[in-house]
């Protein structure tokens, strides 16, 4: 699906989202008008492109792939996703076993290159650009290897966060990505960076239906945070275990908010991308989890592990939302769009350089290495797509 030149005139002229209480705006209505927002923004630039540069571009707002919510899905286009997941998750490895010896998928290759990067790729200068490609990289591989023909789908926070297990993607059916985990009695989670304390939610253990429920998770967990979890000490070794969860509504409701969405994308913290990346992580110190792990704790058992968190298919859909709200905040911010700030290292421990867009964002055999300036674009020549 493609955005029509029909269509597109309707999102402009929106007004900017208004300055009325949260209480009395519609949450989801607002996070659309927000994404319109940036579908406005994103079409003036068009115009004001010069018509032969438009011409030379291969890509542009009305010929992008779009992604959309998972909510907005047909029955069959979410059976068609989920199948090409777990076709990704039976198709052998192809990573050298000597790097991943644990490897046995497809799947696993993507879980491997971020447990074994992770203190590299999180509160540090490639954050955004290195899960932006991450994502782009797994929506490829289901494309070219297991036949999907769609584009990737995100979560939307804002659905159901008062009981993630009633939502679309936690639901259970087979129509989702398989529910909350089987109750298994524990005291809870420590979430940022063990500055956040999540109470235990209704699961705790293995997944009970949905099509996941049969799926071996082959890595992981390196560093997990809910009580009673062990952590496994060969990073990239063969632990074979099951898809486990504890939904945490109690995390959405305090962090998955419109609040937080406007803070980094229009609000105190949209003003530089270093302000927008770190409120997204979160500010632990201050008990402040942020959208981005936030996320990551909704779903709650093997996901909380901040290395191996990919073994959850949802990572992907948190991280295509992630993006969404990069998107959105490049749109609106064109002449820092293409600026980095951050360095090399977690929360920069140990101490490194600055992060620069002629750094290689390296996915090992999931993707070629791009620099990070071909990836600060998603209207560009390595990245064409759009959300609505
Ligand atoms: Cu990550």
């Amino acid at each position: 699906m493609h955005l029509t030149k029909i269509a597109l005139p309707a999102f402009l002229g929106l007004p900017f989202i208004s300055a009325k209480p949260l209480a009395a705006r519609d949450d989801g209505k607002a996070l659309q008008d927000l994404n319109n927002q940036a579908l406005s923004a994103l079409q003036l630039q068009y115009n004001n492109t010069a018509i032969q540069a438009r011409a030379a571009s291969q890509c542009n707002i009305f010929n992008a792939p779009i992604r959309q919510d998972w909510n907005s899905f047909t029955s069959t286009q979410k059976k068609e996703y989920i199948a090409a997941v777990r076709c990704m998750q039976t198709k052998p490895s192809i990573a050298d076993p000597t790097f991943a010896p644990g490897a046995r998928s497809r799947y696993d290759d993507f879980v491997a290159v971020h447990i074994n990067q992770t203190l590299s790729i999180h509160g540090t200068g490639n954050f955004l650009t290195w899960h932006r490609y991450f994502v782009k990289a797994y929506e490829t591989a289901l494309r070219t290897e297991c036949g999907y023909t769609g584009y990737q789908p995100y979560w939307n926070w804002l659905d159901h966060r008062e009981d993630p297990s009633k939502s679309s993607i936690f639901d259970g059916s087979d129509t989702s990505f398989s529910g909350d985990g089987a109750f298994v009695a524990h005291n809870g989670s420590v979430n940022g960076a063990g500055y956040v304390y999540i109470p235990s939610g209704n699961g705790g253990g293995c997944v009970t239906s949905g099509p996941f429920v049969d799926y071996v998770v082959n890595l992981g967990p390196v560093a997990p945070i809910q009580d009673g979890m062990k952590p496994f000490p060969d990073h990239l070794g063969y632990n074979p275990h099951c898809l486990s969860r504890d939904l945490s509504a109690f995390t959405a409701v305090n962090w998955l908010t419109l609040e937080n969405i406007l803070n980094v994308t229009v609000g105190v913290a949209s003003q530089s991308v270093l302000a927008f990346q770190n409120e997204l992580q979160g500010r632990f110190a201050d008990g402040f989890l942020g959208l981005h792990t936030a996320g990551h704790g909704v779903m709650g058992g093997v996901a909380g592990d901040l290395y191996g968190s990919p073994v959850d298919p949802v990572f992907f859909l948190h991280h295509a939302m992630v993006d969404r709200l990069y998107w959105v905040w490049q749109a609106l911010h064109p002449s820092m769009a293409k600026t980095v700030a951050g360095t090399l290292t977690l929360f920069n421990e140990p101490p490194s350089r600055d992060t620069s867009t002629c750094d290689l964002i390296d996915l090992g055999v999931n993707a070629r290495s791009l620099k990070i300036a071909n990836l600060l674009d998603t209207l560009g020549s390595d990245l064409c797509y759009i959300y609505i």
